[in-house]
């Protein structure tokens, strides 16, 4: 039986399926083993060939949200009532405070309770007329025409991935890697963040699970010279995909910001219209503080799409719909755990039925 070997080269069960690993910075050697250890632990993760059978999307955006359905389906069914509640404004108040919960926005709450109230003041509301308003409304105000990757025409499609510190930069790249392999595309990793040592171990370590090659570099090196390795190595190799980590920052950092314009520009050098994409990866956790992320990231790094992560550990999973009210930018991503396999190509339609289902499950 053949070695799944994401290169697509088919190997004997003899050989083994090994990351190689090239060094930006030749003079100094990474020593792995003195390093700290990684500040994120990593998750184990099953083998790509053993992966479970693809669950259905709607079941896992469902899972995702499995915090912020229980406001909507537990606190506003409870408010509705089985018999259905009549609306006047002390339900339309209390409607509102419950969507207003899940962070989905004064505005987009506001919105679905003003459509209530045209519809129904005076009147019964039932749950499946609150939800089917509600989705028809947030289906509105989220569509977007791209989801995926902007692949690259020919040669290799370049993805930087930026964010502040612990959003979930470094488990998004193992899982579009992991992503990527699954589909056969052959990846290098580019270990951009050089500012903490235990950053390319972490990253090296998810390269050698998931068999893709990774440049890196000297602890302290400059970030712009591990991409522009990275990238020329893809070129060289004629590699499919391309990642270029790199370390956290905040949006309010101008230097930092600064510097991930110079890492862009350093890597078209190589490829003239890369980075192809440049995905923000905001932490859905952080609720609000994920909007004012988003504004100063789109703005300085010109970002492409968004990667929402940790959408599984959050009851304010609703945080997708103002970002897609504000920003012009994409949901491409979402992750829903801390294994490589726990994400999924963000759809607006799954989302709006995960989030509004009618179900008591
Ligand atoms: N539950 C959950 N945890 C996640 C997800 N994505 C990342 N994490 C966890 O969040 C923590 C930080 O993730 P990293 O990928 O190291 O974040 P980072 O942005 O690279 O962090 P820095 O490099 O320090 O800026 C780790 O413990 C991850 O396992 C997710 O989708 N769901
Ligand atoms: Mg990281």
């Amino acid at each position: 039986m053949a070695i799944w070997n994401p290169f697509g080269k088919k190997k004997n069960p003899s050989e083994q399926v090994s990351a190689e690993t090239v060094d930006a910075s030749p003079i100094v050697e990474l020593e792995l083993e003195q390093q700290e250890a990684p500040s994120a632990p990593l998750a184990a993760t099953p083998p790509v060939a053993a992966q479970p059978e693809k669950v259905g999307m709607f079941g896992r955006f469902r899972q995702a949200l499995k915090k912020t359905v229980q406001v909507l389906n537990t606190d506003i069914r409870d408010l509705v009532g089985k018999e259905g509640r009549l609306v006047d404004d002390t339900f339309l108040d209390e409607l509102f405070t419950y969507l207003v919960k899940t962070d989905m926005g004064n505005r987009p709450a506001a919105k679905i309770r003003d459509e209530i109230k045209q519809k129904f003041r005076g009147r019964k509301v039932h749950m499946s007329d609150l939800m089917d308003s509600a989705r028809t409304t947030i289906r509105e105000i989220m569509k977007q025409d791209q989801a995926g990757i902007n692949f690259a025409a020919s040669g290799p499609t370049v993805i930087m991935v930026v964010g502040v510190n612990g959003s979930g930069k470094t488990t998004s790249i193992a899982k579009l890697t992991h992503r990527f392999a699954a589909q056969g595309k052959s990846v290098v990793l580019g270990a951009g963040d050089t500012f903490r040592a235990a950053a390319v171990e972490q990253l090296t370590i998810w390269s050698e699970r998931l068999g893709a090659k990774i440049v890196t570099g000297r602890q302290g090196s400059d970030p712009a010279s591990v991409a522009y390795k990275a990238a020329e190595a893809a070129k060289n190799e004629n590699a499919d995909i391309c990642i270029v980590d790199t370390a956290g920052r905040l949006q309010t950092q101008t230097n930092l910001m600064d510097e991930l314009s110079r890492i862009k520009r350093v890597i078209s050098k190589v490829i003239p219209d890369a980075p192809h994409e440049v995905l923000l990866v905001l932490d859905a956790t952080a609720g609000q503080n994920a909007i004012s992320q988003a504004k100063g990231f789109s703005a300085a790094a010109e970002c492409t799409g968004i990667v929402l992560a940790k959408l599984d550990g959050t009851a304010k999973g609703g945080v997708v719909i103002p970002i897609r009210q504000e920003f012009n930018l994409p949901v491409k991503f979402i992750g829903l755990g801390e294994t490589s396999d726990a994400f999924a190509e963000f759809s607006v339609d799954a989302y709006v039925d995960a989030l509004l289902n009618t179900d008591e499950s």
